[in-house]
């Protein structure tokens, strides 16, 4: 039987947007997701993550049901405005309270709590007087509010993700316009890209030197699709590695290597913003360990400049910096997402990273899948998410028998939840969440991962 490393960890994710509602109770203030999606048109239906899962008064017994899936960590995110309501300056004592015991009922439970500082709900003030990542102060409003959160929750917490997904904050909101704060420009991402480094990286200097009696871990993640070279000319081979640069090499080779690709700063010149050599070794050496979130695939090929088709997937980045062309496989599944299933992809992610930056310890934080699951019966079956997950899994199996050193990997999600621009409907979890009555019930898939727990093994 194939089974995973003893020490391999099993966890689900979630983030305070999507789950938590109580969105101005206790103290809180409005966060950019607050604003961006009480504007009609920008999101499915116009919903909000007001009320979301309620997970902020139903915290106890999600973690009940964490408990019996057997997961032994919790990945989950702090609201920024709950901490800070103005993003800076005054402490709301209720928002501690509650992360605090949030983190008490984990430990409890005997579930490791992996702790994300900033999942895109951005306090609005901070948007308001600084441009929100534009602006040039916002790596030390992060790096203050990081600090209380180190102090105020680093004697239990262990485990730290500064950012989750810059690229998704900076081509989706400040590119495409399609997420919080809804800006479109073909400059502003790499401008809100560099912020959000220097930002991670003076965080991560914050906890090295004033909490390293902690003895925690900290680190950043990023997400990338794999891409594949739709043909065997060097050409796309190129264009699929630029693609694959563009993408995760953007975020990652400054924090492994102290400065962004070359062929990036090639090809944008002026619009990617330069570091100090001050800024690149404070930069460099700020991940104790690679987090990776991972979806999708898709074929790349070399574009020469004329075609005008570069922009019709989401999650391109800017193609016109890039001369890359996205396809598919029609054989390809697709989930709800319209994101296609495609296990071995993920096996050559891992591997690419393996490569690139040394063999660094990976943990998958997140991998998942949409589709419109219906309760029936009191019971979901979703086979097809299972299946994804088998294939996922066992293509992360293949790696690691390969040499990557992958140590732990975290579902997307644990319940249903705000999926951001696309609401309710795209349903992610592993537990059915009924929006009107907020009830909870495990799906197949979650009864069947909690049997992959376990055994330690996909074979059951
Ligand atoms: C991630 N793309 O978002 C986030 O971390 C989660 O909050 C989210 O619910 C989950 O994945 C599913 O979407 C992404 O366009 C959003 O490539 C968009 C993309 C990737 C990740």
């Amino acid at each position: 039987m194939n089974r995973f490393p003893d020490d391999f960890i099993w966890g689900t994710a979630t983030s305070s947007y999507q789950i938590e509602g109580a969105a101005d109770l206790d103290g809180k203030g409005p966060s950019i997701w607050d604003a961006f999606s009480s504007i009609p048109g920008k999101t499915h239906n116009g919903e909000t993550g007001a009320i979301a899962c309620d997970h902020y008064h139903k915290f106890k017994e999600d973690i009940r049901l964490m408990k019996e899936m057997g997961v032994k960590a919790y990945r989950f995110s702090i609201a920024w405005a709950r901490i800070f309501p103005t993003g800076k300056d005054s402490i709301n004592e209720e928002g501690i309270r509650f992360y605090s015991d949030l983190i008490d009922e984990l430990i409890q439970a005997d579930i490791v709590p992996w702790v994300t500082l900033y999942h895109w709900d951005l306090p609005l003030a901070l948007q308001l007087e600084d441009d929100g990542w534009l602006g040039e102060k916002m790596a030390d409003y992060f790096a203050a509010y990081a600090d209380v959160c180190f102090e105020r929750f680093g004697d239990r917490v262990k485990h730290w993700i500064t950012l989750n997904e810059p690229w998704v904050v900076a081509i989706l909101g400040y590119g495409q316009g399609v997420f919080a704060p809804g800006r479109i420009s073909t400059s502003e991402p790499y401008l809100a890209g560099h912020q959000l480094i220097l930002a991670h990286a003076k965080a991560v200097h914050v906890y090295r030197e004033k909490y390293s009696h902690q003895q925690g871990q900290i680190g950043i993640t990023n997400n990338c699709d794999w891409r594949e070279p739709l043909t065997d000319s060097e050409q796309d081979k190129e264009a699929a590695e630029r693609s694959l640069q563009f993408f995760l090499a953007w975020f990652t080779d400054p924090i492994y290597k102290g400065d962004y690709p070359e062929l990036m700063k090639q090809r944008l010149g002026e619009k990617l913003p330069k570091f100090s050599s001050a800024e690149q070794t404070m930069v460099k050496g700020t991940s104790d360990f690679f987090g990776l979130n991972h979806y999708t695939t898709m074929y790349a090929a070399h574009n020469d400049g004329n075609s005008k088709e570069q922009n019709v997937y989401g999650n391109g980045g800017i193609s016109e910096d890039q001369d890359v062309d996205l396809s598919l496989d029609p054989d390809w599944n697709l989930t709800l997402m319209n994101w296609a299933v495609v296990p071995w992809g993920c096996k050559k992610m891992l591997e690419w990273i393996n490569k690139r930056y040394d063999q660094p310890d990976i943990y998958i934080t997140e991998n998942g899948c949409a589709y419109a699951d219906e309760l029936i019966d009191g019971t979901v079956d979703d086979q097809e998410r299972l299946d994804f997950y088998k294939g996922y899994l066992e293509a992360c199996q293949q790696a690691i028998d390969g040499g990557v050193k992958l140590k732990g990997y975290f579902a997307w999600s644990f319940m249903d939840n705000f999926e951001w621009a696309s609401g309710y409907d795209k349903r992610f979890g592993l537990h059915y969440v009924d929006f009107k009555t907020l009830k909870r019930t495990p799906k197949k898939s979650a009864l069947w991962l909690q049997k992959v727990i376990k055994s330690n093994s996909v074979d059951v």
